[in-house]
């Protein structure tokens, strides 16, 4: 009988080469031109872009590992993770940037197996970026390589001109190492998302969170250096496993927009959390998150440092 333990190396690989190819439908796609439609409200938006890349992910995964589940963002009536062998998909991280042709857009898609995300693939096109990692091998981010002189530029009316042909590199991350250790949340650069659901006891609590978190002493703030909001979780993810981000908080969201991002900051020596004080085991698929770095030491102190700075619980289905 074979062995049913997955292959992750063989996983990996397919997942890499799927992305860059779901990379080119998505460049080669112009989001100005095909209308975008309304999901739960005028800021939750799906593109025929985001269909028809989730479709040719899906029939390539199904292809290729027909034994496996599949859990994407277009498809799926829940976001609910069962412990079987699973894909989870985002064919488009950042649809209103997409909407808006702003570039900080990706592919997500993670494997997990039993509730734990184990391999991770995040791509964004625009940049070749592609972040990848393997559960206890590591988290990388393969990029064109930056060359290290300009050629010539061609003088006045030559047509010849030489491309400048770039190679990738691939580098571990985070990209500083050791990594600085942390300071606590007055020193710290953290990305937040408004997400769509704009009234109640949610968008009270992220509010709130946000000014807290911005506010000086005299507000009662935690006065860190700034908030950053990006638009897409799983780059946001990315830049904390690279080491520019300190840390990262959000509510609403979905396994599909963060079970990459997981495998690739907890292999970057980063940690993922609750998004409500006292959650150290979140689930996936729980909706509320709040990342951290990697660094040589101050991580337990910034997790309770954001939860103390924290005004509300987070509650969502699933
Ligand atoms: C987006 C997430 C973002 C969140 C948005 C939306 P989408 O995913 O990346 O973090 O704030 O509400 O969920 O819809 O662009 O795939």
């Amino acid at each position: 009988m074979a062995d049913p333990t997955p292959n992750l190396q063989e996983i990996h690989d397919f997942l890499f080469l799927l992305a860059i190819r779901a990379g080119s439908m998505i460049t080669s796609a112009n989001p100005t031109l095909s209308p975008s439609t309304q999901k739960k409200n005028s800021s939750d938006l799906v593109t025929e872009t985001d269909k028809a890349v989730e479709d040719m992910v899906s029939s390539s995964l199904k292809a290729k590992f027909p034994s496996y589940s599949f859990l994407g963002e277009e498809t799926s009536t829940s976001g609910a993770l069962t412990p079987a062998p699973t894909f989870i998909v985002d064919p488009i991280d950042g649809t209103t940037n997409f909407v808006h042709a702003h570039p900080y857009i990706s592919i997500s898609i993670a494997f997990a197996y039993e509730r734990r995300p184990l391999v991770g693939i995040v791509y964004n096109p625009f940049t070749q970026h592609l972040y990848h990692a393997i559960h206890g091998k590591g988290a990388f981010l393969t990029a064109p390589s930056i060359p290290t002189s300009h050629p010539p530029l061609p003088s006045h009316g030559e047509s010849k001109f030489e491309p400048v042909l770039s190679a990738y590199t691939r580098t571990r991350l985070p990209l500083k190492s050791p990594a600085p250790p942390l300071q606590g949340l007055k020193q710290a650069l953290v990305a937040i998302e408004w997400g769509n659901e704009r009234s109640g006891n949610n968008w009270e609590t992220k509010t709130k969170t946000f000014s807290s978190l911005a506010g000086d002493d005299s507000t009662g703030g935690s006065m860190v250096h700034s908030l950053r909001s990006l638009g897409s979780a799983a780059l946001n993810c990315c830049a904390v496993a690279r080491g520019d981000l300190d840390a990262y908080w959000e509510g609403g969201c979905w396994a599909w927009d963060v079970g990459a991002g997981w495998v690739i900051v907890e292999e970057a020596g980063g940690r993922v959390v609750g998004g409500n004080e006292g959650e150290w085991k979140p689930s996936v698929d729980g909706r509320r998150y709040l990342v951290v770095r990697g660094a040589e030491g101050g991580q337990e102190q910034m997790i309770h440092e954001f939860w103390g700075a924290l005004k509300g619980n987070l509650e969502y289905e699933q």
